[in-house]
């Protein structure tokens, strides 16, 4: 066999044996498969407050090697989102839930609808809550056990908001209004000392604290009336100012920050009757509604 007559048969050699070494590349799991688009099972839906639902997000392609998925809620105040797509509705209003993928650099985007079409748009019945006039207000104790949320739900559909308490004066008028009410108060929360409480409009979850009154007087739309320039924090017996403290305590998915305000009703280990302590929203408590009569 001449030269000539070798080289192709040689080159062909060359290709087997070249060729299924190209091939297995892209099988080689040290070669990683980028994700190109991330997309969600829904685009937009509604929920009622305190409703839950799962977003699931589907990486292309689906080999891709980073499978990392990051949630995050456009507004911690309307709706929560936890790690593996569940989404919690807050508080009426707007929300957009994002699954990022690939550091971020993909992203998917669902525009949630939170309003009430359950029991909490329900009115307030009479026989659970007591309203007094003061200065032109109306305080409203309402004895429904309640998470601040809801509680904050059912103020705003009152035309109020959760009560917003500015002077010692103010103050005191409220601790009438929880006297004068009557009612015998069960609702205790095992973070607060296991005293019991009722909720105010006190909050730092927009920013760890830093407290601000919640006002929600327009349904739908969820805005502070500005910071607690006025406050009654809890004082213990060696006379230390131990609250807001922020303690940890255990909410539906985990421990949970305390953000928001309530009136102790009882003596606790950091402060006395008709103080404040923070504690986990999702306590079950009463509550007191502010309406700002025209
Ligand atoms: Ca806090
Ligand atoms: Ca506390």
């Amino acid at each position: 066999m001449s030269c000539k007559e070798l080289l192709p048969v040689l080159m062909s050699v060359v290709l087997m044996i070249v060729l299924p070494a190209c091939e297995s590349d892209t099988d080689n799991p040290l070669v990683p498969v980028e994700v190109e688009s991330i997309t969600l099972d829904k685009n937009s839906f509604t929920l009622a407050p305190g409703d839950s639902v799962q977003l699931i997000a589907t990486i292309t392609p689906a080999e891709a090697t980073d499978q990392k998925i990051t949630w995050t809620s456009g507004n911690l105040c309307i709706a929560h989102v936890d790690s593996n797509g569940w989404v919690k509705a807050m508080a009426k209003g707007d929300v957009t839930i994002t699954a990022s993928a690939r550091h971020g650099s993909r992203i998917a985007i669902a525009t949630v609808v939170i309003r009430c079409v359950s029991a909490s748009a329900q009115m307030i019945k009479p026989v659970s809550s007591y309203k007094l006039q003061y200065n032109g207000h109306a305080y409203i104790i309402v004895n429904r056990p309640s998470t601040w949320m809801e509680a904050a739900q059912i103020a705003a559909d009152s035309s109020g908001y959760l009560a917003a308490i500015d002077s010692e004066t103010e103050a005191h008028q409220i601790e009438r209004a929880i006297v004068k009410s009557g009612f015998a108060f069960t609702c205790a929360a095992p973070d607060g000392g296991g005293a019991r409480y009722l909720w105010i409009g006190a909050t730092d979850s927009h920013q760890e604290g830093s407290w601000y009154w919640s006002s929600t007087l327009s349904p739908g739309v969820s805005t502070t009336r500005g910071p607690c320039e006025y406050t009654n924090w809890g004082i213990n017996s060696y006379g230390q100012r131990i609250e807001p403290d922020n303690y940890p305590s255990p909410g539906p998915d985990g421990l949970v920050d305390q953000d928001y305000a309530a009136i102790a009703l009882d003596n606790w280990p950091n402060g006395k009757q008709y103080q404040w302590n923070d504690l986990n929203g999702f306590n079950k408590l009463a509550f007191i509604i502010e309406v700002e009569r025209q």
